[in-house]
């Protein structure tokens, strides 16, 4: 299975434009940075396993480490600042690693069809995820895979599909993800065959990612604060609803009423947004500590002693707790 891809002045715009309107936007500067090598080694074959991804040195931190996902047992993946849950292995792969069987290949029409109709982990409400959802998942400061391949074992090779269609030419093309290598490009529907990764849930996906720990919805100057914020979490932790949840705990201007800030809690309970330990569950006196410690400004052993029940370091705690502040 190949595929040859060519530069177009359209990738190249396209490129330019998410730079200007994505919160992500260091993704799309990286993706144009990688255009001309993708280009000139665009040969992909989708069964191949690929090698451990390449990570050029004096790049920043990539935006999707492991602590940017809650890796669920049935595998399937929570990307924490979005909602979106998605499929950990592209479509015909299983198992361990995703290393049984080999990604199938779709024809876009019969990507979406595939997609609707998935029940994997016993859902029913499975989709091709639109552009914006689907670069969720590029790590800019890695090629071959552009991806977290600890988290998605074993990603195609070759594109994958978005289901977003490209509106200047017919609507014959829709956009694709290339995760070898970071590059978007709008692909003819009917003709391509490529990858598909499931999505489900997150809601409409929010241009602005979710400011998670800014649980009672205040302005600026107290958007992430120990005394509130902090307060809250371990309040509803406790066991605290209503007035006594809320009580002098809330920062200026706070667009939450205890009712909603006891759904904001319970979501990202939910999600495991909060288990910032790792261990799979939220806890007052382990993620709630930490939590508040960090809003303090803590950090190393002073974050985590006597606190951390899950296996990530000191480090991805703090980094786990810093992405839900941004
Ligand atoms: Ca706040
Ligand atoms: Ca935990």
């Amino acid at each position: 299975m190949k595929h040859s891809l060519s530069p177009t002045p359209v990738q190249h715009r396209f490129v330019m434009s998410m730079t200007a309107i994505n919160p992500f936007s260091r993704l799309a500067e990286r993706a144009q940075t990688l255009v001309t090598r993708a280009v000139a080694t665009s040969v992909f074959c989708a069964s191949f396993a690929a090698p451990a991804a390449t990570c050029p040195p004096n790049l920043p931190p990539s935006a999707t480490p492991d602590s940017a996902y809650t890796v669920n047992a049935d595998d399937t993946v929570i990307h924490i600042a979005t909602g979106l849950m998605f499929k950990r292995c592209n479509e015909g792969r299983s198992g361990v690693n995703c290393a049984t069987g080999s990604t199938t290949l779709n024809i876009w029409p019969g990507a979406l069809t595939a997609s609707r109709n998935s029940t994997f982990a016993g859902y029913s409400d499975w989709r091709l995820p639109n552009l914006q959802e689907l670069r969720v998942l590029l790590n800019d400061s890695c090629h071959t895979p552009s991806i977290n391949d600890t988290v998605f074992p074993n990603t195609a090779s070759s594109p994958t599909w978005s289901s977003t269609t490209y509106t200047q030419a017919g609507n014959a093309s829709a956009w694709i993800v290339d995760f070898s290598d970071g590059q978007s490009s709008p692909l003819d529907k009917n003709t391509g065959n490529y990858a598909v990764r499931l999505v489900r849930a997150g809601g409409v996906f929010d241009a602005v990612p979710t400011r998670i720990l800014n649980i009672d919805d205040s302005d600026t100057g107290s958007r992430y604060q120990p005394a509130t914020d902090g307060i809250l979490l371990l309040r509803y932790l406790l066991g605290y609803r209503g007035a006594a949840l809320i009580a002098t705990a809330r920062g200026i201007s706070p667009q939450r009423d205890a009712t909603a800030v006891e759904l904001h809690i319970q979501r990202y309970i939910d999600s495991k947004a909060f288990d910032v330990d790792g261990d799979n569950q939220v806890l007052a006196l382990t993620d709630g500590l930490m939590i508040v410690r960090r809003l303090l400004g803590l950090s190393g052993t002073a974050l985590t002693a006597g606190a951390k029940q899950g296996s990530r370091t000191d480090d991805e705690v703090r980094d786990a707790i810093d992405l839900l502040k941004p």
